[in-house]
C-alpha cells in the first residue's frame, strides 16, 4: 500500500484547476485540442460505441447492479382499448377543444419509460462516483453525495466539455496477439501501452481521451461471457498522469482490472484516477468495429465525442459515445 499512497501523492491534481473545479482533467482539453479531434475527421466514417441498453445487457445476477428495466406506458392497445370504452386517450384534449376542435384526432402514439442502474452499460463515470477517506476529488467531502444525489462533481457539471477531443485507441488485443480477448489476471502494465503505441505509431498528447480494448465486448457478443476480461493494472494511473490524458475509456467492466494486486484496495485505479487526479472512466464501450478499422487503415487516433446526459446530481451517465475518422 505504501507505493500506492506514494503515487496518490505524486498524481493528486487537487486545486491544480482551482479549488472550486468540478471538471478535473477535462480542463486539459482545449479549444485547440476540440479542433485537432475534429480535423482528424478526413473520410465520413463514423463508430457508435455504445452497447444496447436492455434486458441482453452485460449486468449479471449482482444485485446492486442490473440491466435496464424497459416497460411501454402507451401502446395502441391502450388507445384502441379507451376509444371502445367511450375514453380519449388524448393527452391535448382539452387543449384541442379549447381550440374550438371537437372531431376525434387520427393521431395515435406509443410511449414508454425505463428504470436502469446508470452504470449498467456503456457509460462515465462521474467524479463523484469514488472516494476514499471521506473525500473525493479536490477535496470535496464524501457527505456532499447524499440520497437526494451529489452536490459536487455529479456527471451534469462537466457537459460545458462536450465531452469531445482527439481520442487514441490502444488496441491490446492485437498488441498481445490474442485472439478475441486479454485474459483475466493478466493486468495490463505501463510498459505494454507504451509498447503498443509505438507498434501502431501513435502518440498520446495532452487532452487526449485514451479508449482501450481489451477485447471484453467482443467475448461477450460473442460467447455470453459476462467474466471478467484484463484490466490497467493501478501502475497505469501515472502513465495517464505524465501523458495529460484527459479522460479514459476501455470495453471493459471497470477500465482496470476487477482484482487488484493490492490487499485492502479493491479498485486502485479508480481511487488514483477519480479521486486523486480527477480523471473520469468510460465503462463498456464497444470497441471491436473500431478496432477493426484502426487495424485496417492504419489510424489509430480519431474524434471522440462523447456527452453524458444531463442527469442532475448523478455519480454517472449512460451514453452512445461517436468516433468519427
Ligand atoms: C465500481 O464498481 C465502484 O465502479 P464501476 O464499476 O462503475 O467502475
Amino acid at each position: 500500500m505504501s507505493d500506492f499512497r506514494a503515487m496518490a501523492d505524486r498524481v493528486r491534481n487537487w486545486e491544480r484547476w482551482g479549488k472550486d473545479d468540478e471538471l478535473g482533467c477535462l480542463n486539459l482539453i482545449t479549444d485547440e485540442k476540440v479542433k485537432q479531434g475534429a480535423s482528424l475527421v478526413t473520410e465520413g466514417k463514423v463508430f457508435a460505441l455504445g452497447m444496447d441498453f436492455g434486458d441482453t445487457g452485460p449486468q449479471g445476477d449482482l444485485v446492486f447492479r442490473r440491466n435496464p428495466l424497459h416497460t411501454m406506458t402507451i401502446d395502441g392497445g391502450d388507445s384502441r382499448s379507451m376509444l371502445e370504452h367511450g375514453q380519449s386517450w388524448d393527452k391535448n384534449l382539452r387543449l384541442r377543444e379549447a381550440a374550438g376542435f371537437m372531431a376525434e384526432d387520427i393521431m395515435r402514439y406509443n410511449d414508454d419509460m425505463i428504470v436502469m442502474h446508470l452504470q449498467s452499460a456503456t457509460q462515465w463515470d462521474a467524479l463523484a462516483h469514488v472516494y476514499y477517506e471521506e473525500t473525493m476529488y479536490n477535496g470535496y467531502p464524501a457527505a456532499a453525495v447524499t440520497s437526494f444525489g451529489a452536490s459536487k462533481l455529479s456527471i451534469d457539471k462537466v457537459d460545458v466539455k462536450g465531452i469531445t477531443s482527439r481520442a487514441v485507441l490502444l488496441d491490446m488485443v492485437k498488441y498481445r496477439g490474442e485472439e478475441m480477448h486479454c485474459a483475466h489476471g493478466d493486468h495490463i502494465m505501463p510498459d505494454e501501452l507504451d509498447e503498443a503505441a509505438s507498434q501502431q505509431g501513435v502518440e498520446i498528447g495532452e487532452g487526449d481521451i485514451l479508449v482501450v480494448h481489451t477485447g471484453w465486448t467482443t467475448k461477450f457478443y460473442a460467447t455470453g461471457d459476462k467474466s471478467p476480461s484484463a484490466g490497467l493494472n493501478w501502475r497505469c494511473a501515472e502513465w495517464l498522469h505524465e501523458r495529460g490524458v484527459a479522460a479514459v475509456a476501455a470495453d471493459n467492466s471497470q477500465v482496470e482490472d476487477p482484482i487488484s494486486d493490492l490487499e485492502g484496495n479493491m479498485l486502485p485505479m479508480h481511487m488514483l484516477c477519480l479521486r486523486d487526479m480527477g480523471m473520469q472512466f468510460g465503462e463498456y464501450w464497444k470497441l471491436d468495429a473500431l478496432a477493426a478499422d484502426c487495424a485496417a487503415d492504419g489510424r489509430y487516433d480519431f474524434q471522440l465525442v462523447a456527452p453524458p446526459l444531463r442527469i442532475t446530481g448523478a455519480v454517472g451517465s449512460p451514453i452512445n459515445p461517436i468516433a468519427l475518422k
